[in-house]
């Protein structure tokens, strides 16, 4: 029996992206109850206050996730220390480079960390590789000990993760400086044309066996735009021929109930280009198929 509280950390951080809408993201999921029925069939499903700047900072896009990074790293090592389940919700992807190294250092240096990344993206550029020099493009690899020191050391310096225990899932976007860092460490890739041919499910529990074989536990985090644009637009970066909703929640199912899972995260809702709110009703399917 899983004990664990869900906790709701939302980060008003788009300044790793190159549109801030993402920032709106948490306070519109929150305000207009998205997931609220999860209060209800969860037993101390919550939000906590969500992470922000502070006000009238103006800071560097370097400088903000960085700050950001720290205090959320802070957040989730706090939650897990009172046994609850972390649920960061995006914000633009950059929040990556302080759930996982907040993860970490609760598991401690003896161990290792996984971690199934969803995305379209790969997320691996430093700034010398990245043409856009956004720093949601690179919070992988910063993840992975490469890049810029401020972003890859924040929290604890050096690197949070081993390649052999990262897969990435959905990818179909991608520089090739990206990809042959990636290829260089050695993570696993799943791209669409391979996830087409053998399907997510089969994909995604050979996953799970790569992250959770010489870890102490491992992560998930969702970019929404590895789900197709056109069922689900609220994204922050949208590239055609992603997963579907259907296959996405039903292959998730799978690491329903699992212990070794130890936060999910959910990033680059951007609800302006969220008709109908489709994307908001995405979001609270993919949290179901997850928390504990
Ligand atoms: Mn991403």
């Amino acid at each position: 029996m899983d004990a664990r509280k869900t906790i709701v950390i939302g980060v008003a951080n788009g300044r790793g992206a190159g549109d801030p809408a993402c920032q709106d993201g948490p306070e519109v999921l929150r305000s207009l109850k998205f997931l609220a029925d999860l209060e209800q069939t969860h037993a101390g499903f919550s939000w906590d206050d969500p992470i922000r700047l502070a006000p009238g900072e103006s800071s560097t896009p370097l400088d903000a996730v960085v700050q950001i990074g720290t205090q959320l790293a802070e957040r989730v090592c706090s939650h897990l220390r009172q046994g609850n389940f972390p649920l960061v919700v995006g914000g633009d992807h950059s929040c990556a480079i302080g759930t996982w190294p907040g993860v970490k250092r609760v598991l401690g240096d003896k161990v290792r960390l996984g971690l199934i990344w969803f995305d379209a993206h790969m997320d691996s550029h430093t700034f010398d590789s990245s043409p856009s020099k956004r720093i949601h493009g690179m919070a992988l690899a910063c993840l992975l000990g490469i890049g810029d020191r401020r972003l890859a050391d924040v929290a604890d310096a050096g690197a949070k993760l081993l390649a052999a225990d990262v897969c990435l899932i959905g990818v179909r976007s991608f520089e090739s400086a990206e990809a042959a860092l990636l290829a260089k460490l050695g993570a696993r890739i799943y791209f669409m044309d391979e996830i087409r041919r053998r399907g997510l499910r089969e994909v995604f529990a050979e996953a799970l066996q790569r992250v959770g074989e010489h870890t102490a536990g491992y992560g998930i985090s969702i970019d929404l735009d590895a789900l197709d644009p056109a069922e689900e637009p609220g994204v922050g970066s949208p590239v055609a021929g992603g997963l579907s909703l259907g296959e996405l929640t039903e292959a998730l199912t799978q690491a329903h109930g699992d212990e070794k899972l130890l936060a999910l995260e959910i990033v680059e809702y951007n609800p302006y280009r969220d008709t109908h709110f489709v994307t908001a009703r995405a979001i609270h399917d993919l949290c179901q198929s997850l928390i504990p």
